[in-house]
């Protein structure tokens, strides 16, 4: 397809990086195969020095995964992307390549449980880390050292449902000279584009809404050709060693061709959900942005398109006279039917998972609690079934407490 900004984002996500495929296939091949032949010593040398192009071997690309990249890259808004093994490689290979030994990063201090812990242990090779409020620009102002390279956070935070102000921080970052990466795996596009706000770099766990079938992991950087040099010779093929799986490649691909009806729906369930859910009794706090109630619900609405806050909801129950807040949680989640009580997000099927004891355990208690991830707190990732089931579910695990 033609670039085109005038196509609404459901075509573009269809047709944006469709390649030429052979025998006119409409659907990007899987192109299992490790290696790559080339015609003569010749050809290979030169492709390895990077003189021609074509793959070399299926570590540093693949024809189904470069297809995926394309894709990813145009949906974005970046130059380039890279798929990875699972999001923490995705995470791991931007921080690995784009840093040295005594650079110093400043991180949200509330992340994904993995990528905190990894700004807990990336201190022990050398680098220097500050996990800090990055909801509030002063702080993040006052953060800034003579050797920060980069700003790390995710627009909507996991599983507290603050929002960055992407604008601002990429504003501050790019005052100091430093790269500014955002994990957008809570609000893929149509909702956010952070590359648009001012981003550098853009990272995804394709594991969750771009897949968003349940059944891969994956992730993803977007990015500038430039920084891209270093991320996949260094960080993904050198370092790492994460590509995604041509399988995965092509799982993601045809699961996108579906992403703006999908995510819409997680939206809508996610809004119906969250409003349900605040007019209960037993429950005493719902974390979602689009309810008005949700401290940064303005800055939520100029940063999010469409309308769209995401189909994730974190909320907290009251702390009922006869039990603690944790058995309270804990009959609530193992009475729910419809809602599994699983990790991970952006699934068909609604998921429930308590953050203080799943995704967030390896983060030290006091720290977690300080940001609200407390024995009370729920977190919800909306499906695709009817709203009114969701509802159903919620009432009647709700009723046991
Ligand atoms: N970034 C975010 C915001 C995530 O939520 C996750 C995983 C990752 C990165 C890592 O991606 P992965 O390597 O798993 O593909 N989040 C999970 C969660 O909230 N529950 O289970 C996994």
């Amino acid at each position: 397809m033609e670039k085109c900004e005038e196509y609404g984002f459901a075509t573009r996500v269809i047709h944006e990086g469709q390649g030429n495929n052979p025998h006119g296939a409409l659907a990007t091949p899987i192109f299992m195969t490790s290696t790559f032949c080339f015609e003569n010593v010749e050809d290979g040398m030169q492709k390895f020095a990077k003189e021609k192009p074509g793959f070399v071997y299926a570590r540093s690309g693949n024809p189904t995964t470069a297809a995926l990249e394309a894709k990813c890259a145009a949906m974005e808004g970046g130059e380039a992307a890279m798929a990875t093994s699972s999001g923490m490689g995705a995470i791991s290979s931007v921080i690995l390549s784009l840093l040295k030994m005594g650079d110093h990063i400043i991180s949200g201090d509330t992340l994904y449980g993995g990528s905190d812990f990894e700004m807990h242990q990336i201190p022990s090779y050398g680098f220097e880390v500050s996990r800090i409020d990055t909801t509030d620009l002063a702080c993040v102002e006052a953060a800034f050292r003579q050797n920060t390279k980069m700003l790390y956070v995710e627009t909507s935070l996991n599983p507290t449902m603050k929002v960055n102000d992407i604008k601002g921080l990429a504003k501050l970052a790019h005052q100091h000279g430093v790269i500014f990466v955002v994990d957008n795996t809570f609000t893929p596009p149509p909702m956010c584009f952070p590359i648009h706000l001012g981003a550098d770099v853009v990272v995804h766990s394709t594991t969750k809404y771009l897949n968003g079938h349940g059944d891969i992991i994956g992730g993803m950087v977007v990015t500038s050709a430039e920084l891209m040099v270093g991320i996949r010779g260094i960080g993904l093929t050198k370092i790492c060693g994460c590509p995604a799986s041509p399988m995965n490649s092509w799982l993601v691909l045809r699961g996108m061709k579906t992403l703006d009806l999908r995510f819409r729906k997680h939206c809508e369930n996610g809004m119906k959900v969250a409003q349900w859910l605040e007019r209960h009794p037993a429950v005493s706090s719902v974390f979602y942005p689009g309810l008005p109630s949700h401290p940064q619900y303005e800055l939520a609405k100029r940063q999010f398109s469409e309308g769209l806050f995401g189909g994730m909801v974190s909320f907290e129950l009251k702390k009922p006279a006869q039990m603690s807040r944790f058995e309270a949680t804990e009959k609530v989640m193992n009475s729910l039917k419809l809602f599994s009580i699983a990790v991970s997000l952006g699934d068909p099927d609604s998921l429930a998972e308590f953050p203080a004891g799943m995704t967030h355990l390896v983060v030290p208690v006091e720290e977690r609690e300080a940001v609200g991830i407390t024995d009370g707190l729920i977190r919800l990732s909306c499906g695709l079934e009817d709203a009114k089931d969701l509802c159903n579910d919620l009432q009647q695990a709700l009723s046991v407490i």
